[in-house]
């Protein structure tokens, strides 16, 4: 009979609030037991218990904020380049060299092989540096592609469910001189894309099945000009959760939509595919994520998000009906 129990649980939960508040109020009144206080805070631990267990178990794989300047391999990723000059998964080697303190920002640390090209680095600077007509984020993976596809490697810990969000943008030369990004599964092509300058270009799926030692190749050939690389794998099925309340729901629907357009960080406010602004992209991603959280078919979600102008016209008419019905009310009286 859970709702009986549930039932107790929040009532005695109210009670131990109440009685919080009284201890501090009061330091403790001589007319409450030890036992009393010993079960209400039992009580209440179990509830955070059962609300945190959900978290406690995902865990969020970040290369930017994985990146190493000590070890290569660094847990689940390597950074190395494929061998020979083609784009192919199984000649992929790890790089062996670094060189920090590098470029005319002394910033830039970069694994890399015999020579400094091809790459995988990253700026030390706190703020943005432009190094050699690159652009470096702070925080921010770069691949430096000259001579050869340059890769960042995810192998999967354990087997089990697991959604992964990746953007790749051209952060060097003009407009279509950029490389071109590629995803790849166990060499399987996941998705490839001639990088365009910020906010790039995206691949988000909620629910992807990995075994124990799969390996996910996030890389860049084809040209010599420099691609950012943001890419966060988590475990078990994407959530939208904008608000850290543990649902996927309406609220969370509101903060995306209230973020139409806007530029925001990586991953919040409605940012599903880690390139930092909110867009259609996003819309699709969070129907596909609500589906799979809440099930159904999202019907109470609306097909398109409003423009922006839209949603302004919508107001404006809003208003405009309020003073008519107000004006006709008085009028009529
Ligand atoms: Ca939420
Ligand atoms: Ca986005």
């Amino acid at each position: 009979m859970r709702a009986p129990i549930l039932g107790a649980l929040v009532s005695a939960q109210t009670k131990s609030f109440v009685i919080a508040g009284q201890v501090a109020r009061n330091q403790v009144r001589s007319t409450m037991t030890r036992g009393r206080l010993i079960t209400l805070a039992g009580v209440v631990a179990v509830l955070a218990s059962l609300c945190a267990t959900p978290s406690a178990l995902a865990i969020t794989y970040d290369a930017g904020a994985d990146f190493s300047q000590t070890t290569n391999p660094n847990g689940v990723w390597s950074f190395g380049q494929y061998v020979g000059g083609t784009v192919d998964p199984a000649t992929f080697s790890a790089y062996t060299v670094s060189t920090a303190n590098f470029g005319p920002s002394a910033s830039l640390f970069l694994w890399h092989g015999a020579g400094l090209d091809p790459n995988v680095g990253m700026t030390t600077s706190l703020t943005a540096v432009n190094d050699y007509g690159i652009d470096w984020q702070p925080g921010k993976i770069v691949i430096g592609p000259a001579g050869g596809p340059s890769v960042v490697r995810f192998t999967a810990p354990a087997t089990g469910t697991y959604n992964l969000a990746a953007n790749f943008a051209q952060v060097q030369g003009a407009p279509g001189e950029g490389a071109t990004a590629f995803i790849f599964n166990n060499g399987t092509l996941l998705f490839t894309r001639q990088s365009v300058l910020a906010p790039g270009g995206s691949y988000f799926n909620p629910n992807i099945i990995l075994s124990a030692g799969d390996q996910l190749d996030f890389g860049a050939f084809a040209t010599s000009r420099s691609t950012q690389l943001s890419v966060t794998i988590g475990t078990g099925v994407a959530t939208a959760d904008f608000n850290n309340d543990g649902m996927t729901n309406l609220v969370d629907y509101g903060i995306l939509t209230s973020n139409w357009l806007q530029t925001v960080p990586s991953l919040t406010l409605g940012d599903m595919d880690n390139n930092g602004v909110v867009n259609l992209a996003d819309f699709a991603s969070f129907r596909q994520v609500y589906h799979l959280v809440n099930g159904g078919s999202g019907s109470d979600l609306p097909a398109v998000v409003p423009e922006p102008s839209t949603m302004m016209l919508s107001v404006a008419a809003g208003i405009l009906c309020l003073l008519w019905a107000r004006k006709r009310a008085r009028t009529t009286v």
